[in-house]
């Protein structure tokens, strides 16, 4: 079951009836307009929201263009926001979080881009990044306004609660909602930004401070819907389709957050985790070319290594021995007839060195000197490795894809009032899927197989990290309201792994580190 899609990103008026406003804007709204008017003197006038996102399937797929699975939830991001009217403009940020030091910059009179310096890793550049994207946005929306010209200056308060560094998308959530934000500031507010635009040109914004990810957390911020689940593509465009997710009968559906408290920094962690990653199945894609005899795509829009992925690989293999000329275009069937064939070819050709390419045996795959290998895959993002492990991040890579085809299958053929075996079948695939995030992409840790456990043992169908992983959040599929096993659940994951792993944990720690949401709205803009 879709939904119509809403172009625009909603947008609520200062006189508008509470039950009018959008659920996540009535209670934080007053809060924030106040906090903004005692840091800076004056009202704002209007605020930016954005929220995070919870991935329910298909983890580190989506920088090799394979769809995924989220939903944005009920905790987000504010941006309140001051238009100024200044010569010589700036920008002030101030920041809720006392952790977060108040930050001012100048905006380059010649129109010129603000720099960002990624070696440092500071709140501010996170703002820097939604900024660029908007501005570039901006010049080629107006190139008479913005080409030579500054941009407003502005004051902002940010305020969220979305936990930073627990995988799900504070990042992307405050980049999203300042880039929305900019381009209200400059634009007025007669202008409408459509969803598609903001969820474009954010997508590569965390380009800029070093992190070479894909765009799913992006594409769940702005375009949630309540209720829905987002199928979100790639290719041939970006697209995100919502989906209302089926209904247990007699129970509600849940979607239980628990947070390990582990945090990885994805900045700090880049050059072993997540940056490696990309890196690996970059190379994995690249042999896999070499050693069938086919030619990917170079320069490719979007990517930052500039090399083909593995979703090319599919289509440069289907082109070259089914004579299929034209590129995968996501159908659910083919996907999954491919994407099996896929499996054979990673175990025919990469199981031979299941314990590792080291420098020397990537080059050798590829045909190339290990100098050249270096300069192609190992410098624009710094990466530190003993091997790269292409067989087991290949073959995580395409049965997860597959996996999130049969989720979108399984909940395209769920009648609305479902029974259980869609919550069981749907449930089993998220098992799955932490079973290869665990053993294959190695991006799991022993915090989250216990969460998981005890998650399970207590009535979730299904339970998996969610987002990067290495710590962060997990997510579990739950039947909830008066009948469900969500309370149950809870108590277990607090007196089973919380008080336990962390004997001191506070109440207020603990309220915090369970969060139950059902798919919430993605960006809004409320007008003051
Ligand atoms: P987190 O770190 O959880 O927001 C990251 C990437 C996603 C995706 C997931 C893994 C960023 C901003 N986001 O999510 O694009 O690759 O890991 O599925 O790096």
């Amino acid at each position: 079951m879709t939904k119509p899609y809403s172009e625009n990103v909603p947008v609520a008026e200062f006189n508008a009836k509470t039950e009018d406003l959008p659920k996540p804007l009535v209670e934080k709204c007053p809060t924030i307009t106040e906090k903004f008017s005692s840091a800076y003197g004056a009202k704002p006038d209007f605020i930016a929201r954005s929220p995070g996102r919870v991935n329910l399937i298909g983890e580190h797929i989506d920088y090799c263009d394979f769809s995924v699975l989220p939903l944005a939830i009920d905790v987000d991001m504010l941006c309140a926001v001051k238009v100024l009217d200044d010569k010589n403009p700036s920008i002030t940020l101030t920041n809720a979080d006392p952790k977060f030091a108040q930050r001012k910059f100048d905006l380059p009179l010649d129109g010129s881009y603000v720099t960002i310096d990624p070696s440092v890793s500071d709140w501010s550049n996170y703002f820097k990044c939604g900024l660029h994207v908007a501005h570039s946005f901006l010049k080629k929306l107006a190139p008479e306004r913005f080409a030579n010209a500054p941009l407003a200056g502005l004051e902002v308060f940010c305020e969220g609660d979305v936990p930073t560094g627990s995988g799900l998308s504070s990042s992307a959530a405050f980049i999203c909602a300042v880039s929305l934000a900019v381009v209200r500031a400059n634009m007025g507010p007669d202008y409408h930004m459509s969803k598609q635009d903001l969820m474009r040109i954010t997508v590569v914004a965390e380009h800029y401070v070093g992190v070479n990810n894909g765009g799913m957390d992006q594409a769940a911020s702005v375009c949630g819907e309540e209720d829905h689940v987002l199928y979100v593509e790639f290719k041939p465009q970006l697209k995100a389709t919502p989906f209302k997710f089926p209904q247990l009968k007699d129970y509600e559906v849940s979607f239980v957050i628990a947070n390990t408290l582990v945090v990885s920094n994805k900045f700090e962690t880049a050059p072993t985790n997540y940056n490696l990653r990309v890196v690996e199945v970059t190379t994995a894609a690249n042999v896999l070319a070499a050693k069938y005899g086919v030619v990917l795509p170079s320069e490719k829009e979007g990517s930052s290594l500039n090399k083909g992925n593995l979703r090319d690989f599919m289509n440069a293999y289907y082109a070259r021995y089914h004579n299929v000329s034209a590129p995968w275009n996501g159908d659910i069937e083919t996907g999954i007839e491919r994407l099996t064939k896929m499996l054979e070819l990673v175990e025919e050709s990469l199981t031979g060195k299941k314990n590792g390419f080291s420098v020397d045996d990537a080059a050798q795959a590829l045909n190339c000197s290990r100098e050249e290998f270096t300069k192609d895959y190992l410098t624009t993002f710094p990466v530190r490795f003993q091997v790269l492990k292409l067989y087991q991040r290949a073959k995580h890579v395409y049965s997860e894809s597959l996996r999130v085809l049969r989720a979108l299958k399984l909940m395209t053929t769920a009648k609305f009032a479902t029974d259980e075996d869609f919550f069981k079948q749907f449930g089993a695939l998220m098992n799955e899927s932490q079973a290869s995030c665990d053993k294959l992409y190695e991006c799991s840790c022993s915090e989250t197989d216990t969460i998981c456990s005890i998650a399970l043992a207590n009535g979730s169908y299904g339970s998996r990290l969610t987002g990067a992983g290495w710590g962060g959040c997990t997510v579990h599929l739950v039947p909830g309201g008066p009948n469900g096993n969500v309370e149950k659940v809870k108590k277990a994951l607090v007196n089973e792994f919380y008080k336990v792993k962390y004997p001191n944990i506070t109440d207020a720690e603990l309220e915090d580190a369970i969060i139950v949401s059902k798919p919430a709205l993605g960006s809004c803009l409320y007008e003051l």
